[in-house]
């Protein structure tokens, strides 16, 4: 079996955008491959966090990704910080990264854009994240488009410490949703949909009520036109809307035209918040009755015992690789 391993950054409650970019994908993954999901704490830290808000939002994250349908039967669900290989083999990394090339990532210059105080871990991200996945040997890594660049550097990395040091890691493949890769903010569509931003009416997030979505879809951002049509350069707006019903409805882009054509975007609109509610309201009753359970802990303690003892061996490699320390039989 094929391994899969992927992660998501507690900064925030999960948004429609990794819903659909990321999770959605991982519940139909699970059944083919041996999967690691990660709750990628370290990396959140990136960026300024309050540490009450982020304790809070790791345990949410969890219960999300049980919520959603991980079953962790199947998969391996943990905490990064709680597997110290990650720091461990993420410093080992960033020793064979350059700064140039993590200065080149989209997601560094977004991030830092207009900052007067930039953490260095912000620059380091990448290599952290190339060691999460090269700890477990992934074949393949679910994410959205926005992470395309990381891979690629992953691979990178992975290339230069096998030609370097010893030829210990795989290189992994990404694999990015053919529909639903990049969701648009509801405020800018020329933006990508962020569970961080600051403008709660850019993102619905799937712990929002009824009435919050009802509301943000209706002040999503569209166009004076009043034809709901996909055209993705001239209406970006509507277009971004019409994917998001069409991936959770199952309908396709040209039904959904045809069964508004005729109406105004106040009926599309009110038609996509009862689909984005039907989607969303089995995760929350679940979301609800886990977040209430011991069945969360159990979960997450032995995720990490299971993925502790995989990450230990190949931090062992990497060492031996590198000659650190004393050699291990
Ligand atoms: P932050 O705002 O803190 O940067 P984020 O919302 O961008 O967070 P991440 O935790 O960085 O989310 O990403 C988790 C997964 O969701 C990744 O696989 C990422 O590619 C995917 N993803 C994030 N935003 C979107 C989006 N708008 N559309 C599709 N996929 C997305
Ligand atoms: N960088 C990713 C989160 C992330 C990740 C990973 C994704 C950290 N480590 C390993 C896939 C595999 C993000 O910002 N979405």
């Amino acid at each position: 079996m094929k391994t899969i391993f992927s992660g998501i950054q507690p900064s925030g409650t999960i948004t429609l955008g990794n819903y659909i970019g990321a999770m959605k994908q991982f519940v139909e993954l699970q059944n083919e491959y041996n999967c690691y999901f990660c709750i990628v704490d370290q990396h959140a830290i990136t960026v300024p966090q309050d540490r009450l808000e982020l304790r809070k939002n790791i345990r949410s994250l969890a219960a999300l990704y049980l919520a959603v349908g991980i079953d962790p039967e199947k998969s391996t669900l943990f905490i990064q910080s709680e597997v110290p290989a990650h720091a461990q083999a993420g410093w080992m990394m960033q020793c064979v990264s350059y700064i140039g090339e993590l200065e080149r990532m989209t997601q560094f210059k977004d991030k830092s854009e207009g900052k007067d105080a930039v953490s260095a871990g912000l620059l380091t991200y990448p290599p952290l994240m190339a060691a999460d996945i090269l700890l477990y040997s992934t074949d393949l890594v679910p994410v959205g488009e926005d992470q395309k660049q990381h891979l690629e550097l992953t691979r990178d990395l992975a290339e230069r410490f096998n030609k370097k040091y010893n030829d210990i890691f795989t290189i992994p493949d990404v694999r990015i949703a053919k529909v639903g890769a990049r969701v648009m903010s509801l405020q800018d569509p020329l933006k990508k949909m962020s569970k961080s931003d600051p403008n709660k009416k850019s993102f619905i997030s799937l712990l929002d009520d009824p009435k919050q979505i009802e509301k943000k879809i209706k002040s999503a951002v569209t166009d004076s036109e009043g034809i709901v049509k996909y055209d993705k350069e001239n209406k970006p707006g509507v277009s971004n809307l019409l994917s998001i019903y069409s991936i959770l409805s199952g309908k396709s882009v040209a039904n959904i035209e045809k069964d508004y054509e005729g109406k105004g975007y106040g009926d599309f609109k009110a038609g996509l918040a009862e689909v984005v509610i039907n989607t969303i309201k089995p995760i929350q009753d679940k979301y609800y009755e886990l977040m209430e359970s011991q069945e969360l802990d159990d979960v997450l303690d032995h995720g990490a015992d299971k993925a502790r003892k995989v990450a230990n061996k190949m931090v062992g490699k990497m060492e031996n690789a590198m000659g650190l320390g004393r050699k291990r039989k």
